[in-house]
């Protein structure tokens, strides 16, 4: 049995990106409860990111979504995150916001809602520059309600016309994920539904293109470890945007839902070379996203959870015998080969992170060590006054 000590420095690299909107005021259509404290800028959002690291030791990088956290100057903000100890990482454009985009944005029939569209990527591109990020990533809305609506096939060439203008932009280290969800908000067809569209996207455009995988994107029952297991397979899983779901896109606490799954998951990131440092500058070949809104429970504590479920179930997956599972696998050893996954999936490893966690000068206790801080108090009387951020602002 592989212990914990053993698979100790595999988890010492561990990077897990925080989404800057994971901060700010979210809800459904029906309500976005407001909560004491949430940051009015993107400044106050970094700083809370901080919290989540400096507890954790596992999220270096906060993500921006554009123009949500738009600021004049690029570069200030990334030596403003550099002084609270966090990196700037993944620009998530966005156009599915704008009047413009109704009916389509990088697919838009018209060029020069088309162009528009292309334009905005190009801005998000020249702000990676000035903020050192690595990854474009591409969510789009586009899509139809209606049969006959659109023009599927039309749309999916001008898709890849406007990918292969973004694409041409980046520089030599900066890299496209194209992001995959299977509804919402369109209703009959959505552009970029699924792995495969996606996958066909990012292959014609070159090494630099991968695809994003946002784990509450998929209809209910998808094998979603499956899919993890070919995109490494084809080397074309780029990043995840964790969440988890009950219904759709509930963008919950990832591993909240179903932590099985998730385990599931890191299981082929593991077998697939996903984990670990694989790149010449020491990074893993894949960026490990969260994409979570927090609607009912405190923001911070919320990221905070977050990020140590997925270090739970990295060091579950990490602890499966591999030597003795390929052996019972390939001796036909059904029963028995489930239950070395199983094995490593029950082994309550809290304690032993517990210890590697003050090993290296960390609270044991994450959670109880920011709620000690004194830190949400603070910020509940500081930000008196502006705007609260919430998702979309
Ligand atoms: C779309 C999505 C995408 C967006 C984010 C806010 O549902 O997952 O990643 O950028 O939500
Ligand atoms: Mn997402
Ligand atoms: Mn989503």
């Amino acid at each position: 049995m592989t212990t914990l000590n053993s698979i100790a420095g595999q988890l010492d690299g561990q990077a897990i990106e925080l989404p800057s909107w994971a901060f700010g005021n979210s809800g459904t259509r029906f309500k976005v409860f407001a909560t004491p404290g949430t940051p009015r800028t993107i400044q106050e959002k970094l700083a809370d990111a901080a919290q989540v690291h400096g507890v954790t030791g596992l999220a270096p990088k906060v993500a921006l979504h554009i123009p949500w956290d738009k600021v004049d100057d690029y570069s200030a903000l990334r030596e403003f995150a550099g002084d609270l100890g966090v990196a700037l990482g993944t620009i998530n454009s966005n156009t599915f916001q704008d009047d413009a985009y109704k009916f389509g944005s990088l697919t838009h029939a018209d060029a020069a809602i088309r162009q528009q569209a292309i334009d905005h990527h190009f801005e998000c591109i020249d702000i990676m520059h000035a903020t050192g990020s690595q990854d474009l990533k591409i969510w789009l809305a586009d899509g139809t309600n209606y049969p006959g609506q659109g023009d599927m096939r039309g749309r999916q060439d001008r898709l890849a016309d406007s990918l292969e203008q973004i694409y041409a932009r980046l520089g030599s280290e900066q890299r496209l994920v194209l992001e995959y969800k299977f509804f919402e908000p369109a209703f009959y067809h959505t552009d970029v539904p699924d792995w495969g569209t996606s996958y066909a996207q990012v292959a014609a455009l070159g090494d630099k293109a991968m695809v994003c995988l946002d784990t509450g994107h998929h209809a209910p029952g998808t094998n979603i470890e499956f899919i993890v297991m070919q995109l490494l397979r084809l080397g074309k899983l780029g990043s995840f945007d964790f969440n988890s779901r009950f219904y759709a896109d509930d963008d919950l606490i990832v591993g909240a839902a179903d932590p099985f799954q998730l385990f599931r998951i890191m299981v082929e990131v593991v077998r697939g070379g996903g984990y670990g440092p694989a790149n010449q500058d020491g990074s893993s070949p894949v960026a490990f996203m969260l994409d979570q809104c927090h609607n009912v429970e405190d923001k911070i504590p919320g990221q905070i959870r977050s990020v140590l479920n997925v270090q739970e179930m990295t060091a579950r997956a990490l602890l499966v015998d591999r030597a003795a599972l390929d052996a019972a696998q390939t001796a036909g050893d059904v029963l028995g080969a489930n239950g070395i996954l199983m094995d490593a999936f029950y082994t309550d490893v809290r304690g032993d992170l517990a210890a590697w966690r003050e090993g290296r000068g960390l609270p044991a206790d994450p959670l109880a060590a920011y709620a000690a801080s004194g830190y949400q108090a603070q910020i509940a009387a500081d930000r008196v006054g502006g705007t609260q951020s919430s998702w979309g602002a």
